[in-house]
This record gives structure tokens, sequence and C-alpha cells, in this order.
């Protein structure tokens, strides 16, 4: 990439309103991978206004002709799967397996949405009167501005995106300032597949941009993926504005259950996968291992030894199981987090947040690595380490004694709910888990990563208030309506509730 890239605003490339640039590194090497323009508000102004203006004409279709732009895309994705793989393995830093997913789980996402458009929309409603029909339909909301995460580049933009288009609704879209090249790549998709002037939006940059997104009045729902912090400030704005809506979907403390009846085979390998896949950036990592005393000691011995063991190196290569963390920023977060934890005086079990110079590959010196950091502490002591977010390879080894209920406790202390499992072969185990768990996904016998697209995704408590993915978006981005139509020339109402007009001449 040579050129500087633009945004994609009205059906045009432009360089926007704003004179600078910002560049995109691959976070294994710090290499270059492309200058794009800095958006402005100016632009998110110019982009809203292109949405709003296309907004009739995107309605006016049926849903099976929204959803054919989606079908191009879709293929699109399959077709170019293994080129975007590298793209997103080089432009966000995970294995290539994990980049290939991304790829893929965009489009399962492009698929759901486009093969939804044929499936009934709204329901059928009994009433109370019998010559009543009562519907519940849905409207698109409008225009629908999406901020999206650097993690899964490919993947998420078409959880925000797909289905909200298909419902009707036009797209101003701010892509993760990390991963703008998934961003400029995914828009020429949208240009490709021809979609109309205005009903699809680009525009990159920082968060200034974004918060334009959620202030403007044009905005009908904020669908945000990210941080907490800025997940609660997205949602406290928009709740100051009337008629407005946000779904955020942020981040969690995620948990894993071990319990005395576990396989401990499952355990370690769903624990292995849930703390270090993706260098623990997703937002359903797990950070907090929480594990009966029963088999505590054989299962610290072996998490331990793969801990120490899992390969860090170069994304693109297949033997690779960690890529480098994002940004040098988020390397002295991790770092901070580490330090932290050893002033909290947990008992520090590995520690390789400085890597070996051997381990790291060659032209690969100013990656932002990091290895796995795994510790024990007191699941009673109200520890920063152990309640706090991380979002890296930062482990916390928790003993418990005593029954399910006293290790769901644990696994409930936390401001956060997104992500957990249970591992266990005990039903009432599993089932006690399974109930009073609090977290929007969970998982039995598994890792607590790898959601499909068709399962709702989102979390409770500060993990979110709403599911800006797959199938729970069409809530929001669509109003509900309840149309009744009465088919008899009377009028009758439900309730109980006297239809009839009484004057003062009556009796
Ligand atoms: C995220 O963690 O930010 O469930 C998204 C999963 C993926 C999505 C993760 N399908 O692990």
């Amino acid at each position: 990439m040579s050129e500087t890239y633009q945004h994609y605003i009205a059906g045009e490339w432009t360089d926007g309103d704003g004179s600078e640039t910002f560049t995109s590194r691959n976070p294994a090497t710090g290499e270059t991978l492309g200058e794009f323009q800095q958006g402005t508000p100016t632009d998110i102004d110019r982009a809203l206004a292109a949405a709003e203006d296309a907004e009739d004409e995107w309605q006016a279709l049926s849903h099976i002709d929204r959803a054919e732009y989606l079908w191009d895309i879709y293929h699109e994705l399959r077709d170019r799967t293994e080129e975007l793989a590298q793209v997103v393995t080089k432009e966000c830093g995970k294995e290539i397996s994990e980049g290939r997913a991304d790829v893929i789980e965009a489009y399962h996402m492009v698929e759901w949405a486009a093969g939804d458009a044929r499936h009934p929309k709204g329901d059928v409603v009994p009433s109370e009167i019998p010559s009543k029909d009562a519907y519940m339909r849905r409207k698109p909301r409008g225009v629908v501005g999406c901020i999206t995460p650097w993690n899964f580049p490919v993947a998420i933009p078409f959880w925000h995106m797909a289905v909200a288009l298909v419902e009707g609704n036009t797209v101003v879209w701010k892509p993760a300032e990390q991963t703008p090249w998934c961003g400029q790549i995914i828009a020429e998709m949208f240009e490709d597949a021809g979609i109309p002037e205005g009903v699809f939006n680009m525009v990159q940059g920082f968060g200034d941009v974004g918060a334009e997104i959620v202030d403007d009045s044009r905005v009908d729902t904020v669908l945000f993926t990210g941080s907490a912090e800025v997940g609660q400030e997205v949602a406290a704005k928009v709740a100051q504005q009337p008629g407005k809506l946000a779904a955020c979907e942020m981040g969690g403390k995620n948990a894993i259950v071990v319990t005395e009846k576990a396989d401990l085979d499952i355990a370690v390998h769903s624990a292995v996968m849930s703390s270090f896949k993706t260098t623990g950036q997703r937002c359903v990592s797990s950070e907090r291992l929480i594990v009966h005393e029963d088999v505590y000691d054989e299962f610290k011995e072996r998490y331990v030894d793969l801990a120490e063991q899992v390969s860090v190196g170069d994304p693109l290569s297949e033997d690779t199981f960690m890529g480098p963390l994002i940004e040098p920023e988020h390397l002295d977060k991790v770092r901070r987090y580490n330090d932290l934890a050893k002033q909290e005086d947990v008992n520090v079990l590995v520690d390789r947040t400085e890597l070996d110079a051997d381990e790291i590959p060659d032209g690969h010196e100013d990656g932002n690595w990091v290895g796995p950091f795994v510790y024990e502490a007191d699941p009673d002591d109200p520890l920063r380490c152990t309640h706090e977010e991380v979002f890296g390879p930062h482990v916390a080894l928790l003993k418990y004694s005593g029954d399910i209920e006293r290790a769901v406790e644990i696994h409930n202390d936390t401001d956060y709910g997104l992500s957990g499992a249970i591992i266990s072969e005990d039903y009432r185990q599993i089932n006690y888990y399974r109930d009073n768990a609090e977290v929007g996904l969970s998982y039995g016998n598994l890792p607590c990563i790898g959601a499909e697209v068709h399962l709702p995704f989102g979390g409770v408590k500060k993990s979110g208030n709403g599911y800006p993915s797959a199938r729970e978006v069409i809530e929001a981005v669509t109003e509900r309506t309840a149309w009744t139509l009465n088919n008899s020339k009377d009028i009758q109402m439900a309730q109980g509730l006297s239809a009839d007009i009484k004057t003062s001449g009556d009796d």
C-alpha cells in the first residue's frame, strides 16, 4: 500500500475535511502497512447527511433486494478468505488461523443476515376481540452509527452492519483506528457490490469521530463494541437523547469454574484456549480460573506447564499460538497490570512478561510482545488484578473449597458479566452454573470463547446494555409497531372497556 487511503462517503472516495493522516502498523514487526486520512466531525456530518438522504430509496426496496448486495459481499469474503486472513493477521496480530476465523465469522454473519431477508418478519398476535387482527411489525430505525473494535476487524463490522442494512437502515461506520486497512477493504467490497450512494458510509479516524456519531441527533441507533470505559460513556450520552438507542457490548473479567468433578483434560484445554487465544484480547477471554481444592494441584501443574510453553511468535506462522498485542500502549497496560499483581502480593507462577530474545523471531524485534503471566490469588481478597479487565494473557488461579454455590459466588464477584464456563461431569453442578452465572454467554465443558454468529452475543452488568450482533441486533436497528385492524362495523374494546358513548340525555 503506498497511497493515502480515504473515507467512503456518499458513494465516493474522499480525503474529507481533515489534513491529518494516520498510520496502520503491523503489531508483530512495527512495519508500516498504510497511511489513512484522519476523519473529522465535519466528515461525519457529511456522511450522516448522505445516510439520511439515502434512507427513502433504500427503504423502498424489499428485504430480499437489499440482501442481494450482501450476497455479493458474502461471495467476495469467501473467495478472498485466505488473502483477507493475511491482512487481518498483519494488521491486528492474531495468529493466522484466527485471522482466517475472523473472515469466516464475517461471511457467516453476512450469510445469516442475507438469508434472514426471506424469513417471516414480526408476529401475528391474538386479540381479545375476535374481529380484530393484531400484528407486531418492524420498521427500520433509520440511520445506524457503528463503532467497531480492532480485535475482530472484519467480523464485528458485519455483526453491526449486515442486519442493519438488510432491515432497511443506512449506515455510518467508524472502523477502529488500529485496523483501518481492514476497514478500507470492507468499504471497497460495498463499492464493488454497487450499494446505492449514501447507504453505506465509512469515516476513518479516532475517538472524536466516534463521539460525533454518538452526539449527532441524526443517528437513530448507535452500535458499539469495545471497551467498558468508552461503552459506558456511549450509553450514558445516548440515554440523554430521547428516541435514540445504543446497543453496547463491552469486555469482561470472564471466568472458568473447574469443579472437583471436572475432566481435567477438558479443563486444562479449555482454560488454555480461553486465556491465551488472541493473546487474551477477546472480550470473552478468561482471566480467572476458579478451581476446586481437590483438583487444584493437578490442574495448576498441567496449566502452568502449558503456559510456560505456549508458542508466542510470528502470527503468520501456522505454528504460533499467540501473536503480539495490538499496540505499544496496550503492551504498557498489560505490563502495568502484571506489576500491579506483584505489588498486590499474589503468588506468581509464570512470568513471561519479558520474552527471551530467542523467542522473538528475526525481523520481529519491534513487535508488541508479551507471554503468559499466571498467578494464584485468594478469591476473597479485593484485589484490582483479579477484578479489573486487563485484555491480555494475565490469568489468576483462584482456589475454592466447598460446593458449586461457592464457586459461582466467586464467579459472579465482578462488575462484569460477558462470558464464562463450567467444567464438570456432574449435571447438577452444570445446571446450577447455567442458572446462576451472571453472564450473557456461558458454556459447559468448553472454552468460554468461540461463539457462533447466530447465538445472541452480549453481556450483563458492566459488560453491556444490548446485543450489537447477529440475530439480536434486529432489536436495536428496528422499531416494533403494534398494528391492530378492526374487521367489524362495531367498535369493541379490550379489557372489557365500555365502548358506549354516553350523553347527558341518557338515562
Ligand atoms: C470479542 O471477544 O470481542 O465468541 C468477540 C467469540 C467470537 C467473538 C469474540 N465469536 O470468541
